[in-house]
Order: C-alpha cells, then structure tokens, then sequence
C-alpha cells in the first residue's frame, strides 16, 4: 500500500460526474490551484464551479480531449460505459481515474473496455462522504497501472490521501468491499449490544465507551491472527474456538431470553459449529477463515 505526495504541480484535470461527492472533487482540485474543466449530464450543477473558476465543456469529449486526467464520479459503471461509449468521445491518449462504486469484476471489466480503447484506467474507490474531499481524512483508494498512479500522484493528493494498491484494477473495490464488511459488523455488533443492555435500562450512551474499548482491544489482535491466517496454522495460544462456540451459546440462550434479535449469536454460532464439527474445535479463532472462504452451504 502506497500513499501519494502532497507536492502538488498545477494539472489539467477534467471531472465529468458533478454529483455530490463529483462537484466536492472539482472543488477541491480547484483549491488545489489545479485548471479543472467539468462536464455533467445536467450542466446547472456546475454553475457554483464555473463561479470559481472551473470551464464547462460543451460535452464530456470535449472535457476528456483538454485534459491531462480525466476523473470520473458517476452512479455507476454501466453510466461510466455508455458516457464513454458515445460518439465523439475519444479515449486514445487519456487517463482516467474513475472513482464510481462498483464491483471488483466491473473495474476489472472496464479497466480492459477502456484500454482497448487506448486509455490508461486507474480504479478508486472514496472512503470518505463530499465535507471531507480535500483533506487528509479523505481515503481514497486506487488500483491499475502504477507509472499512471505515480505520474498523478501529486494531483490526486489534492482529494484526499490517495493510496496505492496495485497494478489489479480490481483490488480498489475489493478493499472498499473489504471496509465495508467491518463497519457494518462493528456496528451491528454494538446495535445488538445494546439492544441487549437496554433491556435493563442501560441506554446506548453509557454502552458506548465500554464498547469501544472491545472494539480497540480486538482490532489489536488483528496483526497476530493475519500471520496464523497468512500461514494457516492456528495454534490456540488464548482460547480455543470450542471454548468461543460455549460463550455464543451464552449469548444465543441470553438474546433469547432478553427477547431481542438472535440473528447476529446465530451467525456466529452457525459459523463456529460447522468449524468445531469439521474437526477445528482445538484450533483458534482465526480458524474460521475456513468458513468464510467458501461460499455458503
Ligand atoms: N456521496 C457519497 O458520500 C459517496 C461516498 C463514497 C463513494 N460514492 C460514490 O460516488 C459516486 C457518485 O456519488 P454521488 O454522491 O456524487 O451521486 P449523485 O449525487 O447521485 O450523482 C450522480 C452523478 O452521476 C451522473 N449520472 C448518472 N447517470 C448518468 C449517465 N447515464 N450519464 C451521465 N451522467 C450520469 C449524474 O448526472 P445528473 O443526474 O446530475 O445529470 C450525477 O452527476 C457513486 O458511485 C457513489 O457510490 C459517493
């Protein structure tokens, strides 16, 4: 994983998507002292831009053919595909950043339609919402051909902290998958927490700290379990996941006697089970990387 300097030299940068998070981008590279040229579908939503400085090309060819690099922020790929896909719309020389969400297999997909059609293609994905495009806490990821990510570097690091993933134009979206799987289980689990705490008149404010100090304490032991998941062994030097699978049955039998949801111990439960009956009872926790990475029975 690589981060981009922050030195940046004045670009050419076209943004066609002037959405929410688009016209946050074009701002910021604007900011930045950057020569932004802009195009949306429906040109009032540059009306704020052009009042600070940005062109707004008659059609997103145009806007492609003044650039250095072209950003692209869109609902989606299938969008990305047919504005590109236009007549007049030349990709021959261009480089594109398209920071749409999607799939890993639709970047991979479009980075080889883009290609073949004589563009360089850099995949991203943005970890952050429009307020903090242009500072530091603005993660936003990329993938495809390193000398692309390197030349631009500079310019991209006006929209946030632009980081590096490798030369698969896939792996920026699978990391924003991979992101998003935490959250949401973080979250979920702190939601069923406290559901559960309610219950006896705890609400969610006074869970939150304590939660919070689980959640610091188990992301430390991240770096260790990745190295028994690297090397797949799983020695169990804390606890042994049969002794994990007893505590989900706690937590199941409390959940229902609480009367809140039991989908969350369930999962786990399920999970642990089918580890514990495939003969992994005396192994650890990171065991179960097994389950996940099949697919569902
Ligand atoms: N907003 C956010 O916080 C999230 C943060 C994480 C990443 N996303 C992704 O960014 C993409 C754009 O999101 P957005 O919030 O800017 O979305 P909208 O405000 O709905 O703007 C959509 C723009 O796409 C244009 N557009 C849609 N379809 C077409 C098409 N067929 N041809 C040309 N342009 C098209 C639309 O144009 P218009 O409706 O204004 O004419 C907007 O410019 C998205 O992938 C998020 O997942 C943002």
């Amino acid at each position: 994983m690589t981060t981009g300097n922050h030195h940046s030299s004045p670009a050419t940068v076209s943004v066609l998507g002037l959405g929410l998070m688009g016209r946050a981008l074009a701002h910021a590279l604007l900011r930045a002292g950057h020569r932004v040229t802009v195009w949306n579908r429906t040109p009032s939503k540059a009306d704020a831009l052009v009042a600070d400085g940005a062109l707004l090309a008659p059609s997103a060819g145009d806007a492609l053919r003044s650039a250095d690099l072209t950003i692209l922020c869109l609902t989606d790929d299938e969008a990305v595909r047919s504005l590109l896909g236009q007549d007049g719309v030349d990709l021959r020389g261009t480089t594109l950043v398209n920071l749409t969400s999607g799939s890993s297999a639709q970047a991979r997909e479009t980075a080889r339609w883009a290609e073949r059609r004589g563009a360089r293609y850099l995949d991203g994905a943005i970890m952050a919402v429009p307020p903090a495009i242009g500072t530091a806490d603005a993660v936003i990821l990329h993938s495809g051909p390193r000398t692309a990510f390197e030349e631009h570097s500079p310019t991209l690091a006006a929209l946030g902290t632009a980081t590096y993933l490798g030369e698969d134009p896939g792996l920026a979206s699978l990391y924003d998958a991979a992101g998003l799987t935490m959250m949401w289980s973080v979250l979920n689990a702190w939601l069923h927490g406290t559901a559960m705490l309610r219950t006896a008149g705890v609400d969610a404010a006074s869970f939150a700290p304590f939660a919070q100090q689980i959640a610091v304490g188990v992301a430390g032991w991240l770096p260790g379990y990745a190295e028994q998941v690297d090397g797949g062994s799983f020695p169990a030097e804390v606890s042994a996941l049969e002794t994990d699978a007893r505590a989900m049955s706690h937590l199941l039998d409390e959940s229902e006697a609480l009367g809140v949801s039991t989908e969350l111990p369930r999962l786990f439960k399920a999970l642990a089970d089918r580890a514990v009956a495939a003969g992994h009872g005396s192994e650890q926790y990171p065991v179960l990387i097994e389950e996940f990475g099949r697919p569902t029975p």
